[in-house]
Formats: C-alpha cells, structure tokens, sequence
C-alpha cells in the first residue's frame, strides 16, 4: 500500500473549533479515498519488431490494449527482444506514437534501438518469455504430415495438398509435456505471399497438437480453408485470402504459460495476434493490423 502523503492524512492536533472538525472530516473522508488506491499496475508493453506496432501492455495478467496502454508509458523503457527460438538481447524504447504510414495512422508504434532483423518482438517486462525452449522440427516428418492431411479433410478439402512450412515443439503450458505446432500454407503459388483470390483447394493454417487425457488432438490456432475457387465475373472482384506464419512462441503476460503470435498477411495488408491455447479453446488477446 502506498505512503499517505503527510497533508492528506489526518491532522495529529485536536481541534475544538466546529471548523477545523469539518475540515478535519474532509480530509479523513479523502485520506481514506487517496490512500486506499492501490499502487497503479506496472504495464508491460509489447511491440512487434519489424513493424514497430504496439499491440499494448500485460499488466498483472490483464491484457491492455494499445491506447489505453499508452497512456501509462511515458518515458523510454528497456525491452527485451525474442525471436522463433532464441532471446536476442535488448533495446530500447521510446514513447509510442502513431504511425507514420498513411493506412494505419491509427496505429501506435514504438521505436526500437536496435532492431535485428531476426527479432520478432520486444517485450518490457522482468521475466524470461522464453522459459522452454522453443525446437524446430524437420518440416517434411510424415507423423505431421498426415496429421496436417486429416485436418484439411475435416475442413472438405477431399485431395488436400499438404506443404508444411514450420513445425515447432514447446511445451506450452509447463506440464512436462510437449506441444506441437504445425504451420501449413498452400495457395499454390510460386512466390511467398498471399494471392487476391483463393484457388480451390488452398489454405492457410496453424495447427497446435496437445495430448488431453492421454490422447492426442489436433486444435486449429488459426486457419482458413477453400474447398472451391474463388470466382467472379467482374476482374475487381476478390476475396484476398490470408497467410498465417507463426513468428513467436512466448510468455508476454508471465503466469508460465507461452502464447502463440500469429503474423498474418493479405495481398494489401497485415495482422499480428496473439493466441492463448488452452486444451478447452483459443483465444485472441490482443492484436495489432495495418491494411486497406
Ligand atoms: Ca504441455
Ligand atoms: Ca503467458
């Protein structure tokens, strides 16, 4: 609990004048208002590297959006700066302000000094969020492979085309036993990225696999799935499909447990959210986008 400041605790001398009682009254009244607040919360802020994009703050497990969030974060900070699978040591942090890109003048962003390319987010916070090592597993494993088939079936892809991209193994949850996620995307086209229409047949997922009561199952992160293709007859027509890579794999909120930060991209545009996977349900936390 905070100090009561001297002169807004009750006065020490007795005062018999019917005024000073009065007085007396309305400090005690305040005293008890102001020195019962409890000390504001310490805000976490976390950032996402490349873009600069704020997505908020942790506070005492509470997730905090930006603009709240940057209200209480006034002065340069220190973060820490985490990759798919390894802590890249610090930066630092200015206050947050609105982006400079046109489209997404609505989004705060922070400044970082320095800004390896190879770190995916920057989090201002005591605590290691990288508690348990985060492997990548050889994409091509056949295990996954099929459990990434039998997904897509499940979804009415009949002839799915499976092309894993990442396959990651953590244990998320700190039980001792380990998750594995599978990130698989197949819009079947030559270069990376997202295409204005879906062809039939293509996808994008992250897919997390857990054993629940000495079973193993397969629960979708994030995903879409388009079992014929997009189709118009007027050529402005599109349905631009999402790509959905998993760029991190942290603790951002320090209770133990690691969330799963999806980045995803559109043929114009981008989001990146962050996912808690509990056995019983996903759920967004908080996220930050910037597109048309
Ligand atoms: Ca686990
Ligand atoms: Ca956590």
């Amino acid at each position: 609990m905070k100090r009561c400041p001297k002169y807004y605790c009750p006065l020490k001398n007795d005062g018999h004048n019917a005024n000073v009682k009065l007085v007396r009254y309305f400090l005690a009244i305040g005293t008890l208002f102001f020195c019962a607040a409890a000390p504001a919360a310490e805000f976490h802020p976390i950032v996402e590297v490349q873009t600069g994009y704020l997505f908020g703050a942790t506070a005492e497990g509470k997730w905090i959006k930006a603009e709240k969030a940057a209200k209480s974060l006034r002065g340069e900070m220190t973060y820490h700066l985490y990759g798919l699978t390894e802590s890249l040591g610090e930066a630092k942090g200015g206050r947050p302000k609105p982006s400079e890109e046109d489209v997404c003048s609505d989004v705060l962003t922070v400044s970082l000094t320095p800004s390896p390319d190879k770190a995916a987010i920057a989090l201002a916070a005591p605590w290691n969020a990288l508690p348990r090592k985060v492997q990548v597993l050889d994409s091509s494993q056949q295990l996954y492979v099929d459990a990434a088939r039998d997904f897509l079936k499940t979804k009415g892809i009949d002839k799915p085309e499976v092309k894993i991209e990442k396959i990651l193994r953590v244990d998320l949850d700190a039980d001792g036993e380990e998750e594995v996620l599978v990130n698989a995307t197949n819009y079947f086209q030559k270069e990376e990225g997202a295409p204005m229409r879906s062809p039939a047949g293509s996808y994008s997922m992250v897919l997390l696999r857990r054993l629940v009561a000495g079973k193993v199952e397969t629960q979708l992160v994030q995903g879409e799935f388009y079992t014929k293709p997009y189709k118009d007859d007027e050529e402005s027509s599109f349905n631009a499909p999402n790509t959905y890579k998993i760029i991190a794999v942290l603790d951002l909120d320090g209770d133990g447990k690691m969330e799963v930060v999806v980045a995803s991209q559109y043929y114009e545009g981008g989001a990146t959210t962050i996912y808690r996977c509990n056995p019983k349900k996903v759920e967004e936390l908080l996220s930050v986008a910037c597109g048309v």
